[in-house]
């Protein structure tokens, strides 16, 4: 390999989830040196850190997998169309030991930061615990939704009962029973929990602020013809899925494009709803839903008055029905038991902590007070979110050219070209980053194609003499722009969403992942290789001593 000769390693990759395993595995694979920091005890990232009651991902289990190795594909079996986070856990753990990644992943190790060195060429990553470590490549695979995001309440230190955020679940998991439980937050991760422990504690107490569209998961266990029927399409499956919007090889009824009547449309509706899951969503081009009000209403409307239908008290139904946003402009959640139906129970109750209800005003030492009274709770659990896509890089202290910060650089909101490479930040590149479509996809799909694109990016620059590779300020404006422009015409910004940063008080507000699909932003990709890596600046050490 070429380049920086005097570095301790090739390759510093952050996290060991989805995105740095695969990344290891690939630099690895093409002779590098590598060294894979994760302050994690176990390798996994998200599925390691969220074991709160009712974990589970969205994704159907056979496309939440790698599809890059087809004997990995074989050997596995995922038992339900859904997978529960220890069996994903334990799938990344078999991916690990299968591929031999183990030996170049260090445990309980966080990076505080990294600094570019810009006449060697180099970047120095700072561990948490001092040591220091050279490379000429730092890669970011912190995760998009990595760092939990615990709202700062009044009086939230004078609690004396047990809290308890859903992404650091403890691993023996917590005692719930013959327990006074409050549950802040209704978002995908509040209602799988709420779904699963409503008639488990003494009294479930959830703590609303913005009702959500659940659509029914439909999950059940995978039969074994369907799932060597699955296998048997291996090829098939993942072609559909990476040309595909969302990462997912799932049919379209293109309903938003097809001249329908009511009726009609309520049929294709019904039929979808009966499967369940994402394919709710494949009623229409995923992203249309999202650029026709009209179509979004109709759709919006028919899973309100699935709502309805669930809820046998109207005064609660209504404050379950959302009205603020149109749906799938916050990310759609699935509801894996009788989510609106738990509301029918003596045990469970719904507080309203709207401004048009009773906003939570402080936590005390028994529970938490609202402007309208006090509920006391043995148990909070925040289901409160994440502070998404920028959250974990901007918790490194991050140095590039120049001595600006990336805190310094990202202070209105993140700019990246292709959510891969940053204008003044030489040979780093971020693995499902800002302006990348990620938390739109099927994740791994999208994980893959980065992944992908990173290594064959290194490679090219180590056959061509090139040691370092940056984005211009120019390709790096239009990507923003163009990413805005597309999330302007699109109903996204009637939301407060966490895609947009409205989740994080003090966060900038700006529509972050972007919005035009996994396939097309694919075909970007491939083009900028294509071309020579269009829109970055190559540059050759020799060159800057010459
Ligand atoms: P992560 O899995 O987040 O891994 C990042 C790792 O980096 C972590 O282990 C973390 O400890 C480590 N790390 C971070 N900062 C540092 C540091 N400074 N030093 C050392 N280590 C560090 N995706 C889907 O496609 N479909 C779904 O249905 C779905 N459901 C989800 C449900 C939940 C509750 C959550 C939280 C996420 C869900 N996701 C889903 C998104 C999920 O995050 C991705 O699918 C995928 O797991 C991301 O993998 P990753 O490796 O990129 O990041
Ligand atoms: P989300 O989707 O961000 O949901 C967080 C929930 O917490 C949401 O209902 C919020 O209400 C609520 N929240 C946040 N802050 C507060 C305060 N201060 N008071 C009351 N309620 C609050 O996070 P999830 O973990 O559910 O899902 C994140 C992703 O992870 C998900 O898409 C999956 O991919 C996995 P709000 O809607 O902001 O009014």
């Amino acid at each position: 390999s070429g380049g920086a000769t005097d570095v301790d390693v090739d390759a510093v990759v952050v996290g060991a989830g989805f995105s740095g395993l695969y990344m290891l595995h690939r630099l690895r694979e093409r002779g590098l040196s590598v060294r894979v920091f994760e302050k994690g005890e176990e390798v996994g990232g998200t599925w390691y850190w969220n074991r709160y009651p009712g974990a589970r991902c969205d994704s159907e289990s056979h496309i939440y997998c790698y599809s890059f190795d087809e004997d990995l594909y074989e050997e596995w079996e995922w038992t339900e169309r859904y997978p529960e986070q220890p069996e994903i856990l334990e799938y990344l753990n078999f991916a690990a030991d299968r591929l031999d990644l183990r030996r170049d992943v260090e445990f309980e190790r966080e990076v505080a930061g990294a600094t570019w060195d810009d006449d060697a060429g180099t970047w120095t990553v700072e561990l948490a615990d001092g040591e220091t470590v050279t490379t000429r490549f730092f890669v970011s695979a912190v995760g998009c939704l990595s760092k939990p995001m615990k709202p700062d309440f009044a009086g939230l230190e004078t609690y004396e009962g047990e809290g308890y955020h859903t992404a650091r679940w403890p691993d023996g998991g917590v005692d719930l029973e013959g327990k006074r439980v409050g549950v802040v937050g209704t978002g995908s991760t509040g209602i799988q929990f709420i779904s699963e422990v409503g008639g488990t504690a003494e009294h479930l107490t959830v703590f609303q602020r913005t009702p959500n569209y659940a659509v029914p998961a439909r999950n059940r266990p995978l039969e074994d013809d369907e799932y060597a029927d699955i296998k048997a399409n291996y090829d098939d499956i993942w072609e559909r899925a990476r040309d595909s919007r969302l990462g997912m090889p799932f049919e379209v009824d293109h309903l938003h494009s097809r001249r329908l009547s009511d009726e009609e449309i309520h049929e294709v509706l019904e039929a979808r709803w009966q499967q369940g899951g994402f394919r709710f969503l494949h009623a229409f081009e995923p992203q249309h839903i999202l650029t026709d009000a009209e179509v979004n209403e109709t759709v919006s409307e028919f899973i309100r008055e699935k709502i309805r239908a669930k809820v046998d008290d109207p005064e609660t139904a209504e404050k379950l029905v959302p009205s603020d946003h149109p749906y799938g402009a916050k990310r759609p959640p699935m509801d894996y038991g009788d989510y609106y139906g738990t509301y029918n129970r003596d045990d469970v109750s719904l507080v309203d902590v709207s401004d048009d209800g009773e906003p939570i005003e402080r936590f005390t030492p028994s529970g938490i007070r609202t402007t309208a009274t006090e509920y006391d709770l043995d148990v909070v659990v925040f289901a409160t979110g994440f502070d998404a896509m920028t959250g974990a890089l901007l918790a490194m202290d991050i140095e590039g050219r120049d001595g600006l910060t990336l805190a310094e650089k990202w202070q209105h909101g993140p700019k990246t070209y292709l959510g891969l490479g940053i204008h003044g930040f030489p040979n780093l590149f971020t693995i499902t980053g800002p302006q990348s479509p990620s938390v739109l996809t099927n994740m791994p799909m999208s994980i893959e194609q980065h992944v992908e694109w990173i290594d064959d990016c290194i490679g090219y620059l180590d056959e061509h003499g090139y040691d370092r590779i940056e984005a211009t300020e120019h390709s790096e404006e239009q990507w923003v722009q163009n990413t805005n422009m597309l999330a302007e015409n699109m109903l996204f910004s009637e939301a407060e969403s966490w895609y947009r940063g409205a989740n994080v008080p003090g966060k900038p507000t700006i529509f972050t992942p972007f919005p035009a699909g996994l396939d097309m932003y694919r075909g970007i990709c491939e083009r900028v290789a294509r071309e020579d890596y269009d829109g970055f600046e190559l540059g050759r050490r020799e060159q800057a001593e010459a």
